[in-house]
């Protein structure tokens, strides 16, 4: 029997997977596979986005990065959310996508300037299509929701893809974006990333609801579980979800089962609140382990290409340690540069009063050198 219009958004409880964790394929799935080159393509992103990781952790111990929201672990669902997007549509990124916005294209360097504090944004938006980073949970989907508006009003093709996490979709903006993007059926992919965790906070903690998945019948659009460790289940759902919104088929809530490997953040120690037997499962369940082993089988990955693959990445890791090693010269006055076209006359005062305090603490560090130097002279003179 077929499903009732209801029942056709409802997600399956058992997220959909191609690739198990031997990195067999489901023999029913066969057809549903993706390209053995796209696969080759998104392992590479795969390893370099591994490599990213362990750079930026490392980078954060050195005193070079402030903080590292690390996606060790969930790299699957960063590669496949930038892979399954047109270059022209957007993709509207969280704190933990820094892997997402590097497949997407965005220079590695421009990514971490900002998590060093140099810049608001490190990136150019426009460069790649990639809108900032957002650290306010939730409130990009709003975002994404009203830019995929305006451009269905424009009747552009583009499709946007909004990326949060399990915690975030206990925020009211959550629930506005999703409303408001089926209610006028909007070309926009929620991609939920439920690793398990906000923080400290278990998803127990978060929700009732037998998934994050089944909100999606709420709001009237479909709701997809998919395994979030496997880069080719995650690309035929996410491509699914695209090509469905660029056909005028409104929106999909897409919930990735995963699991964060490592603490929140560097400022979190994540053994105060779970135990090593809950994570050990989940490493044996590594996306990009999966994906070799998967490409290894079908003949479609040599020893060769293997090595060319993880070169590439180390070279990505180690452009990112010389660019975060280089001492920067910033200019404190570009802290008001990019607030309005036009400033305020309370931000030119501020402006004005920052070039005061500075110039009176370059007076305060010269004066020092002043009085050596009289001391100098009297000495030389004696
Ligand atoms: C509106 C808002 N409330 C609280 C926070 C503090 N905060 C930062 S990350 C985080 C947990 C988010 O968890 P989740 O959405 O599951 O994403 P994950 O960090 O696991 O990727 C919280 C509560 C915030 N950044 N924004
Ligand atoms: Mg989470």
């Amino acid at each position: 029997m077929s499903p009732t219009p209801a029942e056709a958004l409802l997600p399956t409880m058992e997220p959909f997977q191609l690739i198990d964790q031997h990195g067999i394929a489901h023999d029913d799935a066969d057809h549903r596979m993706p390209a053995l080159a796209r696969l080759v393509e998104g392992y590479r992103h795969l390893v370099v986005g591994r490599r990213v990781n362990e750079q930026a952790n490392a980078l954060v111990r050195q005193g070079r990065l402030a903080v590292y929201p690390s996606s060790f672990g969930q790299e699957a669902c960063e590669v496949a959310a930038a892979m399954a997007l047109d270059d022209s549509d957007w993709l509207f990124p969280t704190y933990r996508d820094a892997v997402a916005v590097i497949t997407r294209g965005v220079d590695p360097l421009e990514v971490f300037v900002q998590l060093r504090g140099d810049w608001h944004s490190g990136y150019d938006p426009h460069s790649h299509n990639v809108a900032p980073q957002t650290t306010p949970l939730a409130t990009q989907l709003v975002h994404a929701a009203g830019f995929a508006h305006a451009a269905k009003l424009r009747g552009e093709k583009t499709v946007v893809l909004a990326i949060c996490g399990d915690g975030a979709t206990s925020e009211g903006d959550f629930h506005e974006a999703l409303n408001f993007a089926a209610v006028f059926q909007l070309p926009v992919v929620f991609l939920v990333q439920n690793n398990g965790y906000a923080i400290s906070v278990p998803l127990i903690r978060q929700t009732h609801a037998p998934s994050l998945a089944h909100k999606a019948i709420g709001y009237g659009m479909p709701g997809k579980r998919v395994d979030g460790n496997d880069l080719a289940a995650l690309l035929n759902v996410l491509e699914d979800a695209v090509d469905s919104a660029r056909r005028g088929g409104g929106p999909t809530l897409v919930e990735a089962v995963t699991y964060r490997i490592q603490s929140h953040t560097n400022a979190d120690d994540a053994s105060r609140y779970r135990s090593d037997d809950e994570v050990k499962p989940w490493l044996e369940r590594d996306p990009v382990q999966r994906m070799r082993d998967y490409l290894r089988g079908a003949g479609a990955l040599t020893d060769g290409d293997d090595a060319e693959i993880h070169a590439q990445a180390e070279r990505v890791a180690s452009n990112l340690r010389d660019g975060l090693n280089a001492e920067t010269e910033l200019d404190p006055a570009e802290l008001f540069r990019h607030v309005y076209a036009h400033p305020t006359s309370q931000l030119a005062e501020q402006a004005a009063m920052l070039a005061d305090e500075l110039a009176a603490s370059e007076d305060d560090e010269t004066t020092p050198d002043a009085a050596q130097a009289e001391t100098n002279q009297a000495e030389a003179t004696s």
